[in-house]
């Protein structure tokens, strides 16, 4: 028993020091770069001339302050900081059209907002594509007193690569008909990849001549993960990906999952990984004794048949003596087995100490989501909508009262079909589109039920990953079929879900949710992929609407629509 059990100590509580909070501050400045994520050239969204985007190291308490210039010649742009629930600044969520203006080419924009809570986040652009375009990096918010021990930390931020620029993918998705984008050409870790050749390649037919050829300072080789014997590692991971729902594993050794979304998980112990666009994960390796071995570290696709290969980096002991691994990396799991994925999902609960969700909600949202066609283009909907979001920012028009700015009438806040058979193409294939948004009253608890459905042609339900903006919710349960109100509520684990902020609806199920409205201000909440979001998968929830007309936001994120108008002609009778 002893020897399963040695992350036991890890959870003893260590108290460090009380830090006294610092104000990180950053100038930014976002362009065009030629760059070679996989080994051939592309152009990447560059933050300072680096790609991935610079990690931001806080602690828990901080205050970041980051001014970002737009030195892009011709488009907008937003910076989202993912996983940060910016308690009372909401315009600084940086969401394009619900929270703020895209900052114009040549202009400035200053995002300052506290990060109150320790974990393992991102940040990434939230206007058009640019996410895929690679406008992202870590965001690590240290606790002053954390509760894990280890030896040492790495951070592996897991991403797609497309050849296709992503304003030839953003028109190929508006067309019609819609052209599919397809499967990424490379998997990148630490915006690092190989296209058309393997590391590992000596092992298969084609061997040495298929093996990536690169010298150690080229953007595209792989950094290795370097480690001492006998030591327990922090692997901080996230996906950042536009589309590929992924899998990780590191060969000879497995992961204690201790993190999910930036709150702590009882600790359980997995060979591999499946990460969904939007989470992240923290898990504890702990190395062998007195080895001089190296091992593959392995990113595959799961959820979509792949078409990519795997994404390789390198667990090298410090004093390994061999020059390469000896055995192929690990092989991901098979892409359509989802009893898998489930089970990895179903292992998630939170740790001790978390207090539990409040035991009834006040109101409920049921969302279904469907594939469908609007004058023939191709739509993602909830509930038959299709969002288009407006381009005042939501916030703006709430704030000013700008009652033209969008749809003031809510989307439906059930399925429009009562009697909907989520196993078959929709009946209906139209939809429409609209700007309306769900609106609630400050401090009340609200269920979500994320409902999956077939999509438009053949038999297929596909994975997404929901992303909320502005909240922690915890996640009550996940079932098969179509939810049954009245029975399935009574499924739900309200002892101890996991607190997230990204959760998966599964293929022809359905996914509950709850939060509470404790944080005025208006908060996007779609899928994670962003062709999907593209294509109008997601809604815009509005809570405290009193308390965001009282609030302070800065002019320059209103700067764009009716937003604009009205500050121009402010204290002008
Ligand atoms: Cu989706």
């Amino acid at each position: 028993m002893a020897l399963n059990v040695w992350w036991l100590v890890t959870v003893i509580m260590v108290v460090i020091h009380s830090a006294s909070a610092a104000v990180i501050e950053s100038t930014w400045e976002v362009e065009y770069k030629f760059w070679w994520p996989d080994c051939k050239e592309g152009i990447v969204m560059a933050i300072n001339g680096q790609f991935p985007g610079p990690t931001i190291d806080a602690v828990a308490g901080d205050t970041v302050i980051i001014h970002v210039t737009n030195k892009l010649s011709t488009e907008g742009v937003v910076i989202h900081w993912h996983g940060i629930r910016q308690r009372g600044t909401p315009w600084a969520d940086g969401a394009a059209g619900v929270t703020q203006c895209p900052i114009n080419p040549g202009e400035t924009f200053t995002y300052n907002f506290t990060v109150d809570k320790a974990g393992t986040h991102f940040y990434h652009g939230h206007y058009g594509m640019q996410r895929s375009a690679g406008l992202y990096g870590l965001l690590i918010v240290k606790s002053p007193k954390e509760r894990l021990v280890y030896d040492g930390e790495f951070n592996l931020l897991l991403s797609d690569w497309w050849h296709q620029s992503i304003h030839s993918q953003e028109l190929a998705l508006s067309s019609r008909p819609m052209r599919w984008i397809g499967e990424p050409q490379s998997l990148l870790i630490n915006g690092r990849g190989q296209f058309n050749c393997s590391q590992a390649a000596y092992f298969s037919k084609g061997g040495e001549k298929d093996v990536c050829k690169f010298k150690d300072n080229d953007e595209c080789a792989p950094h290795a993960l370097r480690v001492e014997p006998n030591k327990v590692y922090r692997l901080r991971i996230a996906s950042t990906t536009a589309l590929a729902s992924l899998n990780l594993a590191v060969q000879g050794h497995k992961l204690v999952v201790v993190e999910a979304d930036g709150n702590y998980v009882a600790p359980f112990t997995v060979k591999d990984i499946d990460i969904y666009s939007g989470e992240t994960y923290s898990v504890l390796l702990k190395t062998h004794s007195n080895q001089s071995k190296k091992y593959w570290i392995s990113v595959g696709v799961r959820g979509r048949k792949p078409n990519t290969s795997q994404a390789l980096t390198l667990l090298n002991y410090v004093n390994a003596t061999e020059s390469r691994p000896s055995h192929p990396p690990p092989v991901t799991p098979r892409w359509d087995d989802t009893e898998r994925s489930k089970s990895f999902t179903k292992k998630i609960f939170a740790t001790k100490g978390y207090p539990p969700p409040p035991k009834k909600s006040d109101d409920q949202l049921f969302l279904l989501n469907t594939q469908n066609l609007l004058d023939d283009y191709t739509k993602w909907s909830i509930n038959n909508v299709s969002l288009s979001v407006p381009v005042t920012p939501y916030i703006g028009s709430i704030k000013y009262g700008l009652k033209s700015a969008y749809d003031l009438k809510s989307p439906a806040k059930t399925f429009v079909i009562d009697n909907y058979d989520i196993m078959k193409p929709p009946p209906n294939p139209n939809t429409t589109k609209g700007s309306g948004i769900y609106s609630f009253p400050y401090g009340i608890v609200v269920d979500v039920i994320l409902q999956n459905a077939n999509v438009l042609k053949g038999k297929i339900s596909e994975i997404h990953p929901w992303h909320l903006h502005g909240h922690d919710f915890w996640v009550l349960g996940y079932g098969e079929g179509r939810f049954r109100p009245g029975i399935d509520e009574k499924t739900y684990n309200l002892r101890n879900p996991p607190l997230r902020n990204t959760v998966a609806l599964f293929p022809y199920g359905w996914t509950a949710l709850r939060f509470v409205t404790d944080n005025p201000g208006v908060w996007f909440f779609h899928c994670h992929i962003e062709p999907h979001l593209h294509m109008g998968m997601g809604v815009v929830l509005a809570e405290g609407l009193d308390q965001i007309s009282q609030m302070e936001i800065p002019d320059e994120a209103l700067g764009c629509g009716l937003t604009r108008k009205w500050l121009m002609n402010r204290g002008r009778p």
